[in-house]
């Protein structure tokens, strides 16, 4: 198989070290360079398994510096360009809303200018999101529903979409723009809710196994601090990453590019994914008490009350989307892309990966047997 080489940005992020994983093991011989921004202390957790890869170089760059950009496409010569790198936490895009668009939008149009000057044939992805549905109009969502961003970030990604489809149509270039739906997994930041909740419940499951022999020494459970979420009736389409990746390689490899959208088809609320992830995590019979910022998840442990989710209106949005339901219908037949995890799969994966490693660190900790 003829070797290529393709460029991935945003390596340190979830979706970037899972594109370059999925490639360095598909493809052997392809050479294969994941761009990060330099920083003071950065975090190689989810590069970990692959970057000592013989055909996986790091390479420093930015969008937010077109000459950076201008001498990567420059030097390397890449088939392939596949921009995961973003500002992707749209709650704090209300707070740096320049930073949002300079990086998302201007990002894309620097790579987009870049590759048009120095390197024609390479084939551009720009990862899009569901945000730029916002406030829907109707379920599940198509790629002919309307653009309508509810934050600076949905907007970001609208206008990075319009830049392609402009490149696209102008200089001919293979620029494809994927929609893709909330997609997670075990190399999720922790900002986002799903590994919010699946770290806090392997940090109370750790907790809950010392407070078992705490209380059996001194006849009472003490007290958890619970995980503290916003909107917990926000509904999201949930995929798993991996399954994405996948998804975003066969748009890249079609015969004329266009734009698509990658989504599970089936759609959950906060309040269902806390339920599942604590159901995983072996807590069972837990239960919804309370309303509004008072509404508290809990359980019965002996004669004791463990409070394990409560409301803090700090993580409610300026706007929120309500809900995503993504129509991953047309995808599946145009490219024969097929997910492999269910909601369940995922969730299921997420916490049990999430008590493995914290039950590594307790133990380290506290120096005594996990349970
Ligand atoms: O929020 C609600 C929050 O931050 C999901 C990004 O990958 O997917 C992601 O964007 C929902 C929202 O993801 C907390 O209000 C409640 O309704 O996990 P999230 P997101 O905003 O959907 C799209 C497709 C992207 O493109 C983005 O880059 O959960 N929520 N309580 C909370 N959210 C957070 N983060 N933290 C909470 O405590």
């Amino acid at each position: 198989m003829k070797s290529k080489k393709v460029l991935v940005t945003g390596v340190l992020g979830q979706d970037g070290a899972n594109m370059c994983d999925y490639l360095l093991r598909k493809y052997p011989n392809y050479k294969i360079y994941g761009m990060m921004r330099r920083s003071a202390n950065p975090n190689f957790q989810n590069t970990e398994d692959f970057q000592d890869h013989a055909n996986f170089k790091f390479v420093c760059g930015d969008l937010t510096d077109e000459i950076s950009i201008d001498n990567l496409i420059k030097e390397i010569q890449p088939d392939y360009l596949i921009n995961f790198a973003a500002n992707s936490f749209v709650g704090c895009s209300w707070d740096m809303p320049l930073q949002v668009f300079d990086v998302n939008t201007l990002g894309v149009l620097r790579c987009l200018e870049s590759i048009k000057k120095f390197k024609p044939d390479c084939r551009f992805y720009s990862a899009g999101s569901s945000e730029e549905f916002g406030d829907v109009d109707y379920s599940p969502q198509d790629m002919d529903h309307k653009i309508k961003p509810r934050s600076p970030y949905g907007a970001s990604k609208a206008a990075s979409r319009h830049l392609v489809k402009v490149y696209r149509e102008s200089y001919g270039l293979y620029a494809v723009h994927g929609l893709l739906f909330n997609h997670e997994g075990t190399r999720r930041g922790e900002e986002f809710v799903t590994r919010k909740i699946t770290k806090g419940v392997a940090r109370i499951y750790a907790e809950a196994c010392s407070a078992d022999k705490w209380r059996t020494r001194r006849g009472e459970a003490p007290k958890f601090d619970p995980i503290e979420l916003g909107n917990l009736d926000a509904k999201r389409d949930w995929s798993d990453s991996e399954d994405f990746v996948e998804g975003v390689w066969l748009m890249l490899n079609q015969e004329e590019p266009k734009d698509y959208l990658l989504a599970s088809g089936e759609t959950h609320s906060i309040r269902q994914f806390v339920e599942k992830a604590f159901l995983y995590g072996g807590f069972k019979g837990g239960f919804w008490k309370g309303e509004g910022i008072d509404e508290k998840f809990a359980i019965t442990y002996g004669d004791n009350v463990w409070e394990l989710v409560r409301i803090n209106p700090e993580f409610y949005r300026p706007a929120e989307v309500e809900l995503l339901l993504g129509d991953p219908s047309a995808t599946m037949e145009e490219l024969g892309w097929k997910p492999k995890s269910t909601f369940d799969d995922l969730v299921r994966k997420m916490v049990e990966h999430d008590i493995r490693i914290h039950k590594v660190k307790f133990k380290k900790a506290s120096n005594e047997d996990s349970c």
